[in-house]
C-alpha cells in the first residue's frame, strides 16, 4: 500500500527590520498550526534581504538570520518536526533561481506591486529588488511545495511562483509542482498602528516609534504603542463606526486572544477605546512574553541554535537535490 503523502508547506521571513507582531499574526502562527500536520519547511530568506541593501548592512545580516531563526523557534516552531534552515546555505535557491529568472518574462516582474511601491522609495533601484519575486518562486518550487502560509501582501508573489512554475511545465515538459497560498481570513494585513491605512512593516518598525509592536519590544514600549493607536475622533467603541485603526485593534484582540470577534465587539460596544487598549495590552503580552524568554534562553547558547540551523540545511540540501536536477535536465544544463 502506498503511503499518503503530507502537504509540503514553506514560507519565509526576510532577516531586514524589526520582526512585529503581523508577521506573527499573518504568517508565523500559521505555520505553527501547520506543522501539526503537514511537512514544513521555514526558511529565513536572506538572500532575499540584499534587494534593498540599505536596509540592512552587511555587518548586521549575519546577527539577524540569527535573531529571525531563533525566533521562529521561540514562536512555537519545532525544529524537531520542521526544517528550519537559512536560505543562503542551501545553494540550489540560487542556481534554480538563475533557471526560472530566463525562463520569465519581464512583464510579469513589472506588474508587481510590491516592486513598484518599493522601488518608488529607493533612489538607486538594484536588479535584485525586481528579480526578487523569481527568487521567491525558485524557493517554492524547489521543495515540490502544496501551500505557502503568507499575508495578504505576497498573494499577487505567490500567483507569479505558480504562473512560472506552470510556464516552466509548457516549455520544458513536467517539472514543478504547483503551489497554493494560505491566507488567513482575518489578520492576513495587520495595519500600522499610527498609520492604519498602511500595512505595519518591519522596516518602518524599525525607524518610526509607534508603528509596530516588535516580537522582543520590551513591555513599556508594547503598551505606549497600544494606548497610542490611532483610533478615531469619536470617544467610544460603535463598531458600525468602527475607523480601521479601531478595526485592527479588534483583529489583532481577535487572532491573539483566539476569541469570536462578536464576542469581543460586544464587551466593548459603547465604552471607551482606552478599555479595548487596555485588555488588548495585556492579550498581547500574554502572547509575547514566553516568546521573549524562549529567545532569551535560545540566544544565551549559540552552539543549540547552529545545530539545529546545520541540521536544517543539511535536510533541505537533501530535499532540494532532486528537484533541482529535474529542472537542469529538462532545461537541457550539463553534459548528456
Ligand atoms: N502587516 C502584516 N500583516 C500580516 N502579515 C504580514 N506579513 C508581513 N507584514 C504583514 C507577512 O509576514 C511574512 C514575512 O514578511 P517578509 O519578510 O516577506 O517581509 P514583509 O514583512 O512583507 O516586508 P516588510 O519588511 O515589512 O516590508 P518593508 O520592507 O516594505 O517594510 C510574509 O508572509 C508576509 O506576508
Amino acid at each position: 500500500m502506498s503511503e499518503i503523502r503530507k502537504k509540503r508547506v514553506f514560507s519565509g521571513v526576510q532577516p531586514s527590520g524589526k520582526l512585529h507582531i503581523g508577521n506573527y499574526v499573518g504568517a508565523i502562527s500559521l505555520w505553527r498550526e501547520l506543522q501539526a500536520t503537514a511537512d514544513a519547511i521555514f526558511c529565513v530568506v536572506d538572500l532575499h534581504a540584499m534587494t534593498v541593501p540599505e536596509a540592512v548592512k552587511p555587518a548586521e545580516l549575519r546577527a539577524k538570520n540569527r535573531e529571525i531563526a531563533a525566533l521562529y523557534i521561540a514562536c512555537g516552531i519545532d525544529p524537531s518536526r520542521t526544517t528550519v534552515f537559512i536560505q543562503s546555505e542551501v545553494t540550489a535557491h540560487a542556481e534554480l533561481g538563475w533557471i526560472l529568472t530566463c525562463a520569465t518574462p519581464l512583464g510579469w516582474l513589472h506588474r508587481m506591486t510590491q516592486f513598484k511601491s518599493k522601488s518608488e522609495r529607493q533612489e538607486t533601484v538594484g536588479s535584485g529588488l525586481l528579480v526578487y519575486p523569481v527568487l521567491q518562486a525558485a524557493d517554492i518550487l524547489l521543495y515540490d511545495t502544496d501551500l505557502v502560509p503568507v499575508g495578504e501582501d505576497q498573494k499577487q508573489h505567490i500567483e507569479l511562483c505558480r504562473d512560472i512554475g506552470d510556464r516552466f511545465n509548457h516549455l520544458f515538459g513536467e517539472t514543478f509542482r504547483l503551489p497554493s497560498p494560505l491566507i488567513r481570513e482575518s489578520g492576513a494585513r495587520i495595519m500600522g498602528l499610527d498609520a492604519p491605512d498602511q500595512k505595519m512593516s518591519k522596516s518602518t518598525g524599525e525607524t518610526v516609534p509607534g508603528h509596530s509592536i516588535g516580537l522582543l519590544d520590551p513591555p513599556g514600549a508594547v503598551k505606549k504603542a497600544i494606548m497610542r493607536a490611532v483610533t478615531d475622533p469619536g470617544q467610544e467603541f460603535r463598531d458600525e463606526h468602527a475607523s480601521p485603526g479601531v478595526r485592527n485593534l479588534v483583529t489583532l484582540y481577535e487572532v491573539l486572544s483566539g476569541e469570536p470577534r462578536q464576542a469581543i465587539i460586544d464587551r466593548y460596544q459603547g465604552g471607551g477605546y482606552g478599555y479595548l487598549k487596555k485588555d488588548l495590552v495585556d492579550v498581547v503580552e500574554a502572547t509575547l512574553a514566553p516568546i521573549r524568554a524562549e529567545h532569551a534562553r535560545l540566544s544565551a547558547d549559540p552552539a543549540v541554535l547552529d545545530r539545529l540551523l546545520d541540521e536544517g540545511a543539511s535536510r533541505a540540501r537533501d530535499l532540494a537535490a532532486p528537484v533541482l536536477a529535474r529542472a537542469k535536465r529538462n532545461v537541457g544544463l550539463g553534459r548528456a
